[in-house]
């Protein structure tokens, strides 16, 4: 069995979140390293691209969030064996990636510029992922992202809903899902019903 570290923010969400629910879901012993906001600063200069999430699997390191979740995934069963089914399954993660990228790049604006950046998302592109999403699930279905089962891109694109509707981005509002993507809650309801 390998040693698993992985390292991530000291919160629950956002890109680490989804590898760790896996590796629980899985029973597969890992070490939930917490980096407290406040230290990393300091502390970031340590990690490769001084970014986290960061997996360390018997010393090596990987980063990367969506290459620790396929190593997670598969790990855990939680990834397609399927070609066709893996590549929606990564598709669907690369997509959730944008558009947290999106949202990560106003966290440190100013307040203006904050309220001005996330006023254009909310008026454009968080409604295209959204929908664009809710057209994949029914695509595929409309219960799973991917092999018609949980995999790791249900895993992310729950992580990231909950993000949006938590009321912890100021100006983005909480109704954005239900307006333009009310399958993703559907899917929210019957992924967290596999997690307890
Ligand atoms: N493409 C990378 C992006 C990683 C990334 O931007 N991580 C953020 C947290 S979600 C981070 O480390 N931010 C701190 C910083 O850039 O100083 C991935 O998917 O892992």
């Amino acid at each position: 069995m390998s040693q698993l570290k992985l390292s991530y923010f000291d919160f629950s969400g956002g890109r680490g979140e989804p590898a760790r629910i896996a590796l629980r879901l899985a029973g597969i012993k890992f070490e939930d390293h917490r980096i407290p906001l406040l230290d990393w600063p300091r502390v970031k200069v340590d990690y490769p691209y001084q970014q986290v999430p960061v997996m360390e699997v018997d010393g090596q390191l990987l980063t990367q969030s969506d290459a620790i979740n396929r190593l997670v995934g598969k790990m855990a069963n939680l990834y397609p064996e399927d070609n066709w089914q893996a590549a929606l399954c990564d598709e669907t993660m690369d997509t959730v990636d944008d558009a947290i990228t999106l949202v990560v790049n106003t966290f440190f604006m100013e307040e203006d510029d904050k309220k001005r950046n996330r006023a254009e998302l909310v008026a454009g592109p968080l409604p295209m992922f959204l929908s664009g999403l809710n057209k994949a699930l029914e695509a595929s279905g409309g219960d799973y992202f991917a092999d018609g089962r949980l995999t790791m891109a249900d895993l992310k694109v729950l992580i990231w809903v909950n993000g949006l509707i938590s009321g912890n981005l100021d100006y983005i509002p909480t109704s954005i899902v239900a307006d333009h993507g009310p399958q993703l809650l559907r899917h929210k309801a019957l992924i967290e019903s596999q997690l307890t």
